[in-house]
């Protein structure tokens, strides 16, 4: 059957992993926006962060005989199993902005962000606004998770060559806003809040949840204590411009048109790179004001 947009209608699954993040509601709403505009008839499920409950999602989707799967990947490891199944049922698979420990063989292509780029990114701007001396704070993102992996090694490596900076705490926060604010708590009665010149966040809900940690304790986020997130989220740009936080770099979010299409090409035979990447364009104050108003999300 042919929808209004002259697409064969298609029947796709989407495992998403919740709702941990801005980042992640908007990501969501693209791919359902999108569904809903392209007449896809979009199986979804929220997987409250478990791995079991997207394995669970993806043996239920190869039972419905969907004709394609989109996966964000919770975790790295663990998807050997259940994407040889889906590749026994030909079903094509898509990955959705985190990447997994995997043969490429079992899936047809990741549309994901360098985050070892984005990790980097943070700690040059940090390098320098610190003039390469000063205490961090790191706020981690899902253990385990692919950009929380390769955030870190980014910024580690590239901080290799400023040994007066040290990372005096380092706690996860799972992506939340509420894990920033309490592990800033934490990272605040540990430290002293006089002994705390960054934070570094790797992504900006957490980083967002800092500044209301640091503030509440009388501390001058975005001046004295210099802030860097991940993903440039509405509300982090609006910090930006308001003076709370320094630096954001973008994690595409805009996934409903290339997951849709990877899936349409994959279904035609068409052979895909196996690494769609996108942007990320950097935002201070420099930009961030010009930039808020376009955002789509
Ligand atoms: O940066 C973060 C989140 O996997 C790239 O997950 C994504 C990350 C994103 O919830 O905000």
């Amino acid at each position: 059957m042919a929808s209004s947009s002259g697409h064969k209608t298609l029947t796709v699954g989407f495992a998403q992993i919740g709702a941990e993040s801005a980042w992640r509601t908007a990501e969501t709403n693209s791919i359902t926006d999108t569904a809903k505009k392209e007449g896809i008839n979009l199986k979804f499920v929220d997987a409250q962060q478990q791995q079991a409950n997207q394995i669970a999602a993806i043996r239920s989707f190869i039972a419905e005989k969907v004709d394609g799967i989109i996966l964000a990947p919770v975790v790295a490891t663990g998807w050997d199993q259940v994407l040889g199944e889906a590749k026994a049922a030909g079903i094509p698979v898509i990955l959705v902005d985190r990447s997994i420990d995997a043969s490429p063989s079992l899936y047809t292509t990741v549309i994901v962000g360098d985050y070892v780029y984005q990790g980097k990114a943070d700690a040059e701007y940090l390098a320098k606004a610190l003039d390469g001396k000063g205490n961090v704070v790191e706020l981690e993102g899902t253990p385990g998770s692919s950009p929380q992996i390769d955030r870190k090694k980014g910024f580690a490596d590239y901080m290799k060559a400023y040994p007066d900076i040290h990372i005096v705490y380092d706690q996860t926060g799972n992506f939340t806003r509420s894990g920033g604010l309490q592990v800033m708590e934490a990272a605040i009665k540990a430290v002293g809040a006089s002994n705390i010149n960054a934070v570094y966040a790797q992504n900006d809900d957490m980083a967002l949840g800092a500044i209301q940690a640091m503030q509440a304790a009388g501390m001058q986020p975005g001046t004295t204590v210099k802030v860097v997130g991940i993903d440039a989220v509405h509300d982090a740009l609006q910090a930006i411009i308001n003076g709370t936080m320094n630096f954001t770099i973008q994690t595409d979010l805009i996934m409903g048109p290339p997951a849709f299409k990877a899936i349409r090409e994959a279904l035609a035979g068409v052979k895909l790179p196996k690494w769609i990447k996108a942007d990320q364009p950097e935002f201070t104050i420099a930009n961030a004001a010009a930039a808020l108003p376009t955002r789509a999300y």
